[in-house]
């Protein structure tokens, strides 16, 4: 496949020659810590010729690139990743048992880069994987925060947060890239200037400004010579407490700069579909934006001289809204800067931007009041407004009277900037993250934009890399599978396929429950190592692992467990299969009912993983700091994968599909991806409850759901309930889940009730979860259900994904590079 040749002795001697160098110490007295150090430059050694050798083919080439725009990208670690990429994993670790050290605990070194939240963020890193893969010229451009997303702390059953500073022992990967540093300005005014042929020219004066430096970052693909860049942008003062500054009296302001530049990129923001309309937010949205943009068109013109042919060669992809001002601002250079007519920068803005929308809930939906957008970006808004007053004298044009149709699709309205109205206008493509919710995109969400331009709306569903999920983080499970099949599902994960065939064999169903005994004995001790928690490996994995939302509902698996609870209770010797209920979240710093809900899953957990009385039969674990890293041990041990979330509100969910690559069976709502795991893998194989998509809308429209009702007509859902209120979990307090019970019921205000439908799809749940007991009994059934999962899960690679996005929106060119 690649022509390089991995030398082992060579690399051997250079890890040892880093220890040297990097900290005057031999490699035997060097710590695992060094050693990590060590060993990824010695790999980055290896990546950084191809990492030329890409870019030098791309410039010759001339190839279309694609920038894709994101605020997030969630990479985990690198080392591991790289390793398996440039194809030298068993070399590695020979190298380094011949050193003594296991190549393990040297990845266990290195922080998860965790410059995201949650799905958005693993997305963006799995397609950059994938580009890479597949010999793509595309470039990540993001904000390296110097502190990524908190990490998770639990004190006395309470998440506590704690700054990420991953950075602090430096990053061997990143390479600094001084010469691309551009000038972003914030605040001010903007003079109009009329020159003698009658043009305007906008100046913006008495702004601040902030230094952009790019920090690169290799992405490799697998076995490929090609190496993509992620470029992340630190924030650093202009020319701070300069003469001239104090000359002119301008200490202040030169003292702001430089606060300025220190805060942007300070931290990531820990929310997680919910906008907060934070200025400093919309700081660095603008910030890596005009940065990126400026590095893309100033990449462009250094080989060609019209910018009217840009969409050619570049393309911007829009990680939901949140870089949305990317359309203003290449409206601004375009106008401002080059020249252009504005009907001339419009046609190349819309042909070069395209929108990824995340989510259809309301609450994440960014709106920025036009106070503060206007004062941070004066030009900028100018921009917009003009491409609204536009727009909506075109809506106008096609809907004569139409002032419903104005209203819901201006982008400034209410005294707000409605960024998805932005994003949507601006763009050429808009597509959703499963057909599900590119459906209800369409025809609710955003359906008078659909109505007017149906063009621009598609259907990407998602995708997650096999590179990592399964050949990094489940290589059991990985080398069987290659032992059966061959190994063209590493890059071509359709062929996976080819497994069904073994699923109904005895010996190879023997031999999958061995790999997952395995696996589940690798959580075990992590489990133990860092909960303290004895789990029975034999019990069954009930995993639910995902950002901490109330639509995703953790509450229902919770109650749900408090009821099975109190059946155990009641008859200690119920017949079920023992089980171990695992939850893996982070709830964003603010977010009280969520944090709450953590608190309850480890209250619960104290009182059932406390009580001989019920034999062990159910335990319950929360796994602290949910992370990439510790997420691949998990998905490899799984057997249920819970996707839970109230129909329609879950865009696709990646986690679904992780565990359904690592053969786990899903028990799920018809929601989000969930809806084409069933088609791919036979609703035989799953266990699919509850309320669909259209019952929820329907329900909610006629308002005809009153959880009470529940609560008095079911004396099991009523019992879990009071235990909320009653002390059961919090004898200390028992008060302390009322806001949780509240939510349920609300009997003190006319605030609606359980607006995810939690009770209302209870029983359901409880159904499918007994059927799962009763599958899981027999093993041979579960065996063969399991390794139909795997051998199903083709489709929901990123590559497949990635491939779409490339044929129907992207035009991108390959490129072959070799050494
Ligand atoms: C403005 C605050 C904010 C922050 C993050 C709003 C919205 C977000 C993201 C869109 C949240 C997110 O990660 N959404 C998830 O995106 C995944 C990748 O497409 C989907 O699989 C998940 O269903 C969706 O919740």
């Amino acid at each position: 496949m690649s022509g390089y040749q991995f030398n082992k002795k060579q690399f051997k001697q250079e890890v040892a020659g880093n220890v040297k160098k990097l900290y005057r110490r031999t490699i035997e007295e060097a710590s695992p810590k060094q050693v990590f150090q060590a060993v990824a430059y010695a790999v980055k050694d290896v990546i950084i010729d191809e990492w030329i050798a890409t870019h030098r083919e791309y410039e010759k080439q001339d190839a279309k690139t694609l920038y894709y725009l994101s605020m997030e990208f969630l990479m985990g670690r690198a080392l591991g990743n790289n390793i398996i990429n440039i194809r030298a994993v068993k070399e590695i670790r020979e190298v380094l048992d011949e050193l003594g050290f296991d190549l393990n605990v040297i990845e266990d070194q290195e922080s998860d880069y965790a410059l995201g939240n949650g799905g958005l963020g693993r997305l963006a890193a799995c397609f950059l994987d994938s580009l890479a893969s597949m010999g793509y010229p595309a470039y990540g451009c993001g904000i390296r925060y110097k502190y990524g997303l908190f990490k998770q702390k639990i004190e006395n059953g309470y998440q506590v947060e704690i700054p990420d500073n991953w950075l602090k022992d430096g990053n061997p990967f990143e390479v600094r890239r001084e010469e691309y540093a551009a000038l972003i300005k914030f605040g001010g005014n903007v003079r109009v200037e009329c020159d003698s042929s009658g043009r305007n020219h906008f100046i913006q004066e008495n702004y601040q400004s902030v230094r952009a430096v790019p920090y690169d970052l290799p992405v490799v693909g697998y076995g490929n010579n090609v190496v993509n860049t992620l470029m992340v942008w630190d924030a650093e003062p202009v020319d701070t407490f300069n003469l001239d500054a104090f000359d002119k009296g301008e200490y202040n302001n030169a003292v702001e700069q430089e606060n300025l530049a220190k805060t942007i990129v300070e931290v990531l923001y820990p929310n997680d579909n919910h906008y907060a309309g934070k200025e400093l937010r919309l700081k660095q949205q603008y910030f890596f934006i005009s940065a990126s943009i400026q590095r893309a068109v100033g990449k462009y013109k250094a080989k060609h001289s019209d910018l009217h042919k840009l969409p050619d060669k570049v393309v911007f992809q829009l990680n939901d809204t949140h870089p949305t001002v990317a359309i203003p601002e290449l409206m601004r250079i375009l106008i401002d800067e080059e020249g252009f007519s504005w009907d001339d920068a419009w046609a190349v803005v819309t042909k070069c931007c395209a929108y990824t929308n995340h989510t259809v809930m309301a609450e994440a939906l960014e709106k920025w009041p036009i106070e503060l957008f206007s004062r941070l970006l004066p030009r900028i808004y100018q921009i917009v407004e003009e491409i609204n007053r536009r727009f909506v004298e075109e809506v106008r044009r096609i809907y004569p009277g139409g002032e419903d149709k104005v209203r819901s699709m201006s982008i400034i309205y209410d005294g707000q900037v409605k960024m998805a109205n932005l994003a949507v206008v601006g763009s050429f493509s808009v597509n959703g993250v499963a057909a599900l919710h590119t459906e209800i995109l369409k025809k609710r969400v955003l359906k008078d934009f659909y109505g007017m331009m149906p063009w621009k709306f598609n259907n990407k569903t998602n995708g997650i890399t096999q590179r990592r999920f399964l050949l990094h983080g489940n290589e059991l499970l990985a080398d069987w599978v290659t032992g059966k099949i061959g190994d063209e599902w590493i890059t071509d994960l359709p062929y996976i396929k080819k497994l069904a065939l073994f699923a109904g064999d005895e010996k190879c169903q023997q031999e999958f429950r061995n790999i997952k005994y395995q696996n589940k004995l690798r959580l075990v001790r992590y489990i133990k190592e860092n909960n303290g928690i004895d789990v029975d490996p034999r019990s069954l994995f009930d995993v639910q692992v995902k950002r901490l939302h109330e639509y995703k509902r953790q509450l229902l698996n919770i109650l749900h467990v408090m009821y099975l609870y109190n059946m155990l209770k009641d008859d200690p010797d119920m017949d079920m299969v023992p089980r171990t209920f695992i939850f893996g979240a982070k709830a964003a710093a603010g977010y009280r009912i969520a944090k709450l809900t953590i608190k309850l899953i480890n209250s619960v957990a104290d009182v059932i993983n406390n009580d001989p009385s019920i034999k062990g039969k159910i335990k319950v674990v929360f796994i602290e700091d949910y992370r990439v890293s510790n997420a691949e041990l998990i998905y490899a041990a799984a057997d249920l994968s819970e996707q839970i979330s109230t129909a329609s509100r879950e865009g696709s969910g990646t986690s679904n599909m992780k565990l359904m690559l690592n053969g786990a069976l899903t028990i799920g709502t018809m929601d989000g991806a969930n809806v084409e795991i069933v088609e791919e893998v036979g609703r035989e194989n799953a266990f699919i409850f509850g309320m669909s998509a259209d019952e929820v809308i329907a329900c909610e429209t006629n308002n005809d759901y009153n959880p009470m009702d529940i609560f008095n007509n079911d004396q099991d859902i009523r019992r879990v309930l009071m235990q909320l209120i009653n002390g059961s979990y919090a004898p200390e307090n028992p008060e302390l889940f009322r806001d949780i019970y509240n939510s349920l019921l609300n009997t003190r205000s006319t605030d609606k009730a359980d607006t995810y439908f939690n009770l209302k799809d209870f029983r359901a749940y409880d159904e499918a979860q007994w059927q799962v007991d009763k599958a899981y009994r027999d093993e041979a059934w579960w065996a063969e259900a399991a390794i139909l999962n795997v051998a199903n899960s083709g489709k929901f690679s990123s590559d497949r994904t990635v491939r779409q996005y490339i044929d129907e929106i992207w035009h991108l060119d390959k490129v072959e590079v070799s050494l």
